[in-house]
Formats: C-alpha cells, sequence, structure tokens
C-alpha cells in the first residue's frame, strides 16, 4: 500500500502523457456514434468515489450533465431508453466487480454508450464495453486501493475535458497547465505530508473515531479518506459534507472524536473556519487539512499541504494525506494494511435489475 502510494506522482505522469492518446481516440468515437448528453459515471467502493470526483469536475468545471451513482443503482434504476443521450463511463480497478459489469450489460442493452475506465485491459468489462482505453499503469499490487484510485478519478476527468471540447464548452482557466503541473505537485504533497500524518497518527493514541468532512470534488475524496481508514484499521469512521455537519451530526461531538477537515484555500474558508472552531469547543479533536494559512495558524494539529499546488486538483492532492493517514494508523495499531480482513480484490455477487 504505502509503494502504491508513493507511485501516485509516476501514475499521474504516465496518464498525462501515455494514456491520454487512447483517452482522446475514445471519446472521438463515442462522439461520431451518438454526441452524449448526459454522462453517467458508475463503479463500486473506491471505484464508486473515484467516479464521484469526476462527476463534480464534469458538472461544475466542463459544464456536462453528469450523473454519478454505484454501480448497483445503475443497474436497479437506470435511465429510459429515451433519455437525453446518455453515456456509460464505468470505473473498477479489476474489471471484474459484478455490479458494475452488470452496470455496463444493462446500458449496453438499452443501446447506450458503454465506456471502461480500468487497469485490466482483459477483463470482463473491457471486453464487453463499446470502448475502453489501456490507463497505461501497473494495477496497485495491495489489496487496497490507492493509486489506481486517483489514475481512474484523473483518467476520467481527462476523457470530460475530450468530450467538453468536442461540446465547445469553454474549460477552466489553466486547465492545461495545472495539468502539467499534477505530477510534481504530488510528488511535493508526499514529501510535505509523510512526517505530518505520522505525527497526527501519534497523536492520535486517544481517538475513537472520525469524521472527514469536505465539499466539491474534496467530498468524495473524504468518503474515500474514511473508507481507508476503515479498511485498513476496521475504526469508526464517516464523512459529511463540511456545511451539512451543522445539521445534526453535530450533537454527538465530544472528547474522543477527531475531525479531519479538508480546507483549500480559496472557497469559503471564513466560514469552515467559524464551523471549525465550534468544533473545536465541543472538546472533539480538529485536524484540518488545509494550504489555507488562517485554517493551519489556528489549529495546532494541522496537516500543512504546500501553498504552491494546483487548486484544480484539489481532490486529487488532498487525498494523499489522507491514505498515509490511514497506512500509518493501521501500522500503529498493529494491523498490517497490505493483508485487511475479510476483504478482497474485487467483489462478486448476485446483481439483477
Ligand atoms: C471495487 C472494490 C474496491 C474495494 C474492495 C472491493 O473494485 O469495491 O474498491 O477496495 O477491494 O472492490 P473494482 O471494481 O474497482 O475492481
Amino acid at each position: 500500500m504505502i509503494k502504491e502510494i508513493h507511485e501516485q506522482p509516476n501514475a499521474f505522469e504516465r496518464i498525462l502523457t501515455h494514456t491520454r492518446d487512447g483517452i482522446r481516440t475514445v471519446a472521438l468515437e463515442a462522439w461520431k456514434r451518438k454526441r452524449p448528453n448526459t454522462f453517467y459515471l458508475v463503479g463500486c467502493g473506491s471505484s464508486y468515489y473515484a467516479a464521484m470526483i469526476p462527476g463534480f469536475y464534469y458538472e461544475y468545471y466542463l459544464g456536462l450533465n453528469t450523473v454519478a451513482m454505484p454501480s448497483s443503482e445503475f443497474v436497479w434504476y437506470a435511465p429510459k431508453p429515451n433519455a437525453n443521450a446518455p453515456i456509460l463511463i464505468a470505473l473498477s480497478r479489476s474489471g471484474k466487480t459484478s455490479e458494475t459489469v452488470e452496470a455496463t450489460r444493462k446500458a449496453k442493452k438499452s443501446g447506450i454508450p458503454t465506456v471502461a475506465v480500468t487497469s485490466d485491459q482483459k477483463s470482463t468489462m473491457a471486453e464487453e464495453c463499446d470502448y475502453s482505453f489501456d490507463l497505461g499503469i501497473p494495477t496497485d499490487q495491495s489489496v487496497i486501493m490507492t493509486k489506481t484510485f486517483t489514475a481512474s478519478a484523473l483518467a476520467s476527468f481527462l476523457l470530460g475535458v475530450e468530450f467538453a471540447k468536442l461540446r465547445n464548452e469553454v474549460l477552466p482557466k489553466n486547465a492545461e497547465d495545472e495539468m502539467s503541473r499534477l505530477p510534481a505537485d504530488a510528488k511535493d504533497v508526499i514529501e510535505n505530508v509523510e512526517g505530518q500524518a505520522k505525527k497526527a497518527v501519534e497523536a492520535s493514541g486517544s481517538i475513537s473515531r472520525y469524521i472527514y468532512l469536505g465539499s466539491g470534488a474534496c467530498y468524495p475524496a473524504c468518503l474515500e479518506g474514511a473508507l481507508k481508514l476503515r479498511e485498513t484499521s476496521y475504526g469508526a469512521s464517516e464523512t459529511y459534507h463540511s456545511m451539512e455537519f451543522r445539521h445534526g451530526p453535530f450533537a454527538e461531538l465530544q472528547k474522543g472524536i477527531q475531525v479531519f477537515a479538508i480546507v483549500p484555500r480559496g472557497k469559503a474558508v471564513t466560514q469552515q473556519l467559524t464551523l471549525l472552531k465550534e468544533i473545536n469547543a465541543t472538546g472533539a479533536t480538529v485536524v484540518p487539512i488545509s494550504d489555507a494559512p488562517e485554517i493551519i495558524s489556528h489549529f495546532k494539529n494541522s496537516i500543512r499541504m504546500p501553498r504552491s499546488i494546483s487548486p484544480l486538483f484539489s481532490a486529487l492532492l488532498y487525498m494523499i494525506p489522507m491514505q498515509l493517514f490511514a497506512y500509518y494508523h493501521a501500522v500503529d495499531k498493529g494491523f498490517n494494511p497490505d493483508e485487511p480482513r475479510n476483504l478482497s480484490r474485487y467483489v462478486t455477487t448476485e446483481i439483477k435489475a
């Protein structure tokens, strides 16, 4: 797991150079066949959260109508065949997860074009989908998914960029520049936060429960951060949209609960600082992960992100400290993250519409 976390800068580099041509070809072919107008992104577990990240980007930055949902929900509640030119983009590291394979079959039966995003080109999903591109990176050796998570989120985002170009949508300012910086930014993040993540683990001895707060594309990143902790340390962890937290869950706060808050600078920092101060006043421990000076200076336990990193890719870059925390937390508790209990690389189960 730790090796795969460290390989993410290289994986980003490969996706942005080697994989990008294949992504362009897929977008162009799919565009020629049936100009897609509604983008369904699906996956299970980590791959579902990975799908939610580009899901946010497609809508917010690329102007594409998008729905991100678990594969099983797509199987049960697929769009009507006369829906607004749907396309299904299915994410699965293995390409073998039953619900995701079934979602692509269901789409094909209704005439919905299907794209496979997977690291196994020989998998059922890659072979059965209309379009598929090689992620171009060796898959995670560990059962726990880290590198393929951020890599498939990035590759799916790039696919959206190609569709947005074909639709003449206005791309986010500096997008290409920020993409080219991503591998170096990821390296910078690892160098800066690894020691801090270890310290955060050392300081967490009395914590029995973790809450992750994030917004925008960082919300699914938080879902994945909390899942990493559950998969490796089997502890209680949950996720809320930052401002949703006041609407109920706030009631349970007390000493022994740690709140991770992902606050990249720029968006609603002052409002989130107010929230974090309120949380802190309950006795719960606040650990912001942030590059905003006003947040970092306020909490002694902050994990400080490098200031120079790309704001566009916060969700991918802020994922790294959460992965590292989960890894070192498990090791600290005496668990082996490379032999997680009751977990396999992918799940096969019965799923029918
Ligand atoms: C999806 C997944 C993983 C999870 C576990 C079971 O696999 O849910 O996210 O960590 O190992 O399978 P995949 O469809 O991406 O191969």
